[in-house]
């Protein structure tokens, strides 16, 4: 390698994790550059747990080889690097606030689906939890009434896209494909206008949803 070439920054995980795509979706908007290596927690679990010790993604491979994982903390470190008026962090004081609480809900509802997902796709079969599954679906109904209920303009919070945007709209289409039982579009209309509006958009649309990547990887839809 010549001394002013730079390893590329390789984003790890499969463009059907909600988590992933809004670690791509923030690197899109900030107009950084990264390839990308599909591995799965499942399938790929030893290499997965040589590149993070939880064996989870997103992961992000830095340009000098150091190695950032979880979302929030990928998100964070990006923001400290990205060029100041790509930022996704409101600077006033009460948006940042704001977009704080609405990307918390957007993320754990992210981690609900998953969660719910996991209790089909991914236990033996039998083992199910019908207790545990009406949880899930009780707190996954309250968040998207919660973000329904929000007033929805342009972008969620101030006139600009933030990080609340990416964290709500991965997680809106993560339930739409993977659970569309749990979204009614005539009960989420707001919601599911916006998402597929940002959806359209060419910084989400290059890290759109793969529902291929799923597939390759075992998970398969529940039968209703
Ligand atoms: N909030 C975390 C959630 C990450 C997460 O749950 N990723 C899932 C894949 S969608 C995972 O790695 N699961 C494997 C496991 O938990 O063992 C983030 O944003 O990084």
């Amino acid at each position: 390698m010549k001394s002013h070439d730079i390893s590329p920054m390789i984003l790890v995980g499969q463009y059907d994790s909600p988590f992933v795509r809004r670690v791509a979706i923030a690197l899109n908007h900030y107009g950084m550059a990264f390839e990308r290596r599909v591995l799965s927690t499942f399938q790929d679990f030893d290499e997965m747990l040589a590149i993070n010790p939880l064996g989870k993604v997103p992961s992000l491979i830095l340009h000098e080889g150091d190695h950032l994982y979880d979302g929030r903390a990928i998100i964070e470190y990006l923001e400290s690097i990205a060029p100041p008026d790509r930022r996704l962090t409101p600077s006033d004081d009460a948006r940042r606030r704001e977009m704080l609480r609405v990307e918390a809900v957007g993320v754990g509802l992210a981690e609900k689906i998953y969660e719910r997902g996991i209790e089909f796709s991914r236990r033996s079969p039998g083992t199910e939890d019908p207790v545990w599954i009406e949880r899930l679906e009780h707190q996954i109904e309250s968040a998207l009434r919660w973000l329904e209920a929000l007033p929805h303009s342009e972008w969620l919070v101030g006139g600009e896209m933030t990080r609340a945007d990416l964290a709500v709209v991965v997680a809106a289409t993560y339930v739409v494909e993977k659970l569309p039982q749990l979204f009614d579009t005539a009960r989420f209309p707001q919601l599911n206008a916006y998402r597929q509006r940002c959806e359209a958009l060419p910084t989400f649309s290059a890290a759109a949803y793969s529902a291929s990547e799923a597939l390759a990887t075992g998970w398969r839809p529940e039968k209703h």
